[in-house]
């Protein structure tokens, strides 16, 4: 195996000092307007929440909605154990969103604090081609240190994004994106309870390393929803019963069919608006491509319900992709030879990768530094197993309309939770076809319910 290999399989193993769980009531920082906004002049509308973000507030001045994007260097933390020195806006990535109406006029300040030129282009907004913040061809670069003005008015509603147009490739693989949500001037025909807004990312951030690498384009370590990883991405919560949207928008290197436990929701908008209802369709996995956004919207069923990229690469943490299938492979006196080269190298995958968590989690397993594990996070029931683009939804009958706090796990009814019946593999009479393989009833890993395998040591 190269060196690098090694690297990346042992960064796939480890380590866990810091298996802090972070889903807390940390306070999300929510919007400028507290609760929902009174109508302005047949304006209002329901501020949309950015999980583990912020709104940008405005001033009004003259009539005109005046807000200012910084772009700059700042230190992000993905998941407590794992740092970065990233780019972003206004001290964080993603960018704060900025929400505004439909007919308002928004001038937009941009102040250059990037060791080189930028500029911001306002994807998928109808606006002058000088406005539209393509570097070279509308507007010359924003140079360190300067302050632009961009100024429009909003002529069309739906879930928008922004980013730069100069040096994109680099400046969008270290974080420089965010939110534009413009409501739409008349309101809202189904109105929604809760409006969440989340951007899909990817980061190659190696094991050890601790700037985001601009020229990968397929193998990324992180995956995230507006920048966090599992089990630091906060849970969306709602009350039994509301009608929940979540606004998705995609700037990443990868198409994400994002899934949502527990409901058939209805895809009802994108950058284009919202849509009108007979082209809402049914579906629990809906794809955002890359530079798309999509609105999804259901009416929340209570419990605790997984919501997660499906590409399951895309829910895991830095983990190496060029190694060989351990699945099978008998690796006793492997890990002796490996440790050698790589002290604390520990084999394991002999069984599928369930094990490792319990390795990580333990401690047994020091690794690069600034390197989250592969998984992450315990739940009720033992290990969750998931890092990357994963969080959960908690539906509660008792939550009160508009608390966004995190209610905690979930406590089912009696009777409702799938349990064990039996630990004896030859159970039933299951039907069944074609051949077996692999080991007989007696070599099976055994069981245990601390989701270890013990059988391989
Ligand atoms: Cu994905």
């Amino acid at each position: 195996m190269k060196r690098r290999n090694l690297l990346l399989a042992a960064g796939a193993l480890l380590p866990a000092s810091t298996l802090t769980r972070v889903l807390a009531d940390s306070g999300h920082e929510h919007h400028n307007h507290g609760e929902p906004t009174p109508p302005e002049n047949g304006q209002g509308y329901r501020p949309v929440q950015t999980p583990n973000g912020w709104t940008l507030p405005y001033e009004m001045r003259d009539g005109v909605k005046e807000f200012h994007l910084v772009a700059e260097e700042i230190e992000h933390e993905f998941a407590p154990g794992s740092m970065a020195r990233c780019w972003g806006y206004n001290g964080t990535t993603p960018g704060p969103t900025i929400e505004a109406v439909e007919g308002d006029r928004v001038r937009i300040y941009v102040t250059n604090r990037l060791p080189e030129e930028t500029s911001v282009h306002w994807h998928g907004i109808h606006l002058p081609s000088g406005m539209d913040g393509v570097k070279g061809v509308t507007q010359p670069p924003i140079l360190p240190g300067e302050t632009f003005v961009y100024e429009f008015t909003l002529r069309q509603h739906g879930t928008h994004m922004y980013h730069p147009h100069a040096d994109e490739m680099v400046q969008m693989a270290m974080g420089m994106m965010g939110m534009l949500i413009i409501h739409p001037k008349n309101g809202e025909e189904v109105p929604v309870d809760r409006d969440y807004a989340i951007l899909l990312h990817n980061w190659a951030l190696h094991p050890g390393t601790e700037r985001p690498d601009p020229a990968v384009m397929v193998d990324f370590e992180l995956w995230s929803m507006n920048s966090k990883v599992f089990p630091a991405i906060d849970s969306l919560v709602a009350r039994t019963g509301e009608r929940v949207r979540i606004r998705l928008g995609n700037l990443s290197m990868w198409n994400h069919p994002m899934h949502v436990h527990g409901v058939s929701f209805q895809v009802t908008g994108s950058d284009g608006g919202r849509w009108p209802q007979s082209l809402w369709r049914p579906e629990t996995t809906e794809i955002v491509g890359v530079g798309q956004t999509r609105d999804i919207e259901f009416e929340a069923p209570p419990g605790d319900w997984a919501f997660h990229c499906h590409m399951t690469h895309h829910t895991m943490n830095p983990m190496g992709h060029d190694i060989a299938n351990p699945l099978g492979v008998d690796q006793s006196g492997l890990e002796e030879e490996i440790q050698r080269l790589l002290p604390g190298y520990m084999g394991m995958g002999q069984h599928g990768m369930a094990d490792h968590q319990g390795h990580t989690d333990g401690g047994h397993m020091p690794g690069p530094r600034n390197t989250l594990p592969m998984m992450m996070g315990e739940g009720p029931f033992g290990e969750i197993g998931m890092g990357g683009m994963f969080t959960l939804i908690k539906v509660r009958d008792d939550l009160e309309p508009g608390d966004f706090s995190d209610p905690g796990w979930y406590q089912h009814p009696e009777g409702t939770v799938a349990q064990a019946v039996s630990s004896d593999p030859d159970f039933g009479s299951p039907h069944r076809r074609g051949r077996r393989a692999g080991p007989d009833a007696k070599r099976l890993p055994t069981p245990s319910r601390d989701g270890h395998d013990h059988s391989n040591h």
